[in-house]
């Protein structure tokens, strides 16, 4: 009899399915004659069970396949920026927000260690994010602070939690599940000679509901995803306002409505800066625009 699935874990070796309705999880192998094909965490797949294994005879087509670490099916991505320890990087965020509006994932941010951090700061923070659009999350993984508000964006949904190293993301995972997972040794490499390839687990939350940890990075560049004339697509705010030219880069171009839009303050400079950035492009107007009392 065929039944349906998921592939809620994935290494270079193995592969593990789990039924939807009974959450039995089986060892998975792939049928001979799709055995080329690709397969990854997040895949829905219909096979049989045989003995102790699922023998996986189709694999569904995906709406999307995140990379990094490779997911499919991905519903919600969590965003987790600490607030303090390490300091809160905007450049960091703004560049990850980014690169999930390009893959076509509406990020949910979360300010984690709020514990840590000077409340007005957090708040400023959450309003500017807010302001732009983003469901903002802030709480304290460690002291279980919050953690419900983050159901509701799970419910239902294979979700990544994302954000860079020491962000708190696997101590929001364990939290959140209940689970003890090891801090800071979540996702176990494979050394393959010189190809290294992540495992991926993705794990049970509420009904219908899988979460996947990631490893965090220390860097991410939007341009390592898209071509640098595509980023400000990708700064949402930035599509509020049209410009002389509908291709503006908002970088050197004349009738520029979004750096107008920056001098009257209706764009934070926080952003603006850190989309210069990315676009390494040097606006002599900046510093006076921007003067410390404004973000
Ligand atoms: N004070 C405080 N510390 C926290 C909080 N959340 C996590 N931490 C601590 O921050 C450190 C890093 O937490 P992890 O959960 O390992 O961070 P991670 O994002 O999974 O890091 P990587 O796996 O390296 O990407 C640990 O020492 C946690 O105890 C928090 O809300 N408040
Ligand atoms: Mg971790
Ligand atoms: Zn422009």
């Amino acid at each position: 009899m065929s039944v349906k699935g998921l592939v809620t874990y994935r290494s270079a070796a193995a592969s593990r399915v789990t039924l939807l309705d009974s959450l039995a999880t089986y060892p998975s192998i792939l049928r001979k004659k799709i055995k080329k094909h690709k397969l990854y965490a997040g895949d829905y797949v219909q096979g049989e069970i045989v003995g102790e294994q699922f023998v996986i005879e189709k694999i569904a087509p995906r709406k999307n396949l995140l990379v990094r670490p490779p997911v499919a099916n991905v519903d919600s991505v969590l965003v987790v920026m600490a607030m303090k320890s390490p300091n809160f990087d905007s450049y960091l965020l703004d560049n990850f927000l980014a690169v999930y509006e390009y893959i076509g994932i509406t990020p949910v941010i979360i300010f984690n260690k709020v514990d840590l951090a000077d409340p007005q700061e957090v708040n400023r923070w959450k309003k500017l994010y807010e302001s732009i659009g983003y469901e903002v999350v802030t709480l304290s993984a460690l002291q279980e602070e919050n953690l419900q508000k983050i159901k509701h964006y799970i419910q239902g949904n294979i979700t990544i939690v994302a954000g860079p190293s020491g962000a708190g993301k696997s101590t929001l995972l364990s939290k959140l599940l209940g689970i003890e997972l090891k801090i800071g040794e979540v996702s176990e490499k494979l050394g393959r000679g010189r190809h290294t390839t992540t495992a991926v687990t993705l794990y049970p939350a509420d009904k219908n509901s899988f979460i996947a940890d990631t490893p965090g990075f220390s860097k991410v560049e939007a341009t390592y995803f898209m071509d640098k004339r595509e980023v400000h697509r990708y700064f949402r705010e930035f599509l509020r306002y049209r410009c002389k030219y509908s291709d503006c880069t908002h970088t050197n171009e004349p009738g520029c409505a979004v750096q107008e839009a920056v001098m009257r303050g209706e764009i934070s400079c926080s952003r603006f800066k850190n989309y210069l950035k990315i676009m390494q492009f040097f606006w002599e107007k900046l510093d006076t625009v921007c003067k410390e009392s404004r973000e």
